[in-house]
C-alpha cells in the first residue's frame, strides 16, 4: 500500500455558511469550491492549507451519516482522508488484513475523486477514506 499525503480532513459542521465564515475571516482561508455530494447527503466546501485540504460537511438529510455523526458525537472530525496510488488494491489489501471495509469497491467522491471508506471500528476510532485522482 502506497499512501502518498493526508489528501483532506473532513469536519462536520451544523450550519456550512456559519462554518466556512470562520475558516475565511479568522483563519484568513479561502473557500474555493462548494459541492453537494447526493449519494453522500451531504454539501462540502473545501479550503487548501499547504496540499491538504479541509472539507467541512454540512448533512442534506436528517438521516445521512454526517447528520447521524453530529447528532451522536456532536461537530468536529469526521474523516481522515489519504492520497492513495492504486485505491483499488489498497482497499483489497486492507481487507485481506482483516480491515473491516465500508467500500468495497471505489466510487465517486467530492472533486471526481475515486474515494473508499474504511469502519472505524477497525481504525482506532477514526474514520479513514483513501482517495485517488484518476481524472
Ligand atoms: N468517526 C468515528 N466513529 C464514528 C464515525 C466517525 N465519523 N461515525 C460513526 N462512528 C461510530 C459511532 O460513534 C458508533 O460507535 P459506537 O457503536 O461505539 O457508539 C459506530 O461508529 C456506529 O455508528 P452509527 O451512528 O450506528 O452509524 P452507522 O453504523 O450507521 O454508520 C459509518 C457509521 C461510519 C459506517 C457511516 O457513517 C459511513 O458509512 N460513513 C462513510 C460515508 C460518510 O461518512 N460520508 C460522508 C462524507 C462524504 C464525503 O466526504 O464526501
Amino acid at each position: 500500500m502506497k499512501l502518498s499525503h493526508i489528501e483532506h480532513i473532513g469536519i462536520a459542521v451544523k450550519n456550512l455558511k456559519e462554518a466556512i465564515s470562520y475558516y475565511e475571516k479568522i483563519l484568513g482561508l479561502t473557500c474555493y469550491a462548494i459541492e453537494e455530494v447526493k449519494d453522500q447527503k451531504v454539501k462540502t466546501a473545501f479550503f487548501k492549507v499547504g496540499q491538504t485540504k479541509l472539507e467541512l460537511l454540512e448533512s442534506t438529510s436528517p438521516d445521512g451519516p454526517v447528520a447521524k455523526f453530529i447528532e451522536k458525537r456532536g461537530e468536529g472530525i469526521h474523516h481522515l482522508a489519504f492520497a492513495v496510488e492504486g485505491i483499488e488494491d489498497s482497499l483489497q489489501e486492507a481487507e485481506q488484513k482483516g480491515i473491516r471495509l465500508i467500500d468495497h469497491k471505489p466510487r465517486k467522491g467530492a472533486e471526481g475523486l475515486d474515494i473508499g471508506f474504511i469502519h472505524p471500528k477497525s481504525t482506532f476510532g477514526v474514520l479513514t477514506e483513501f482517495c485517488e485522482d484518476n481524472n
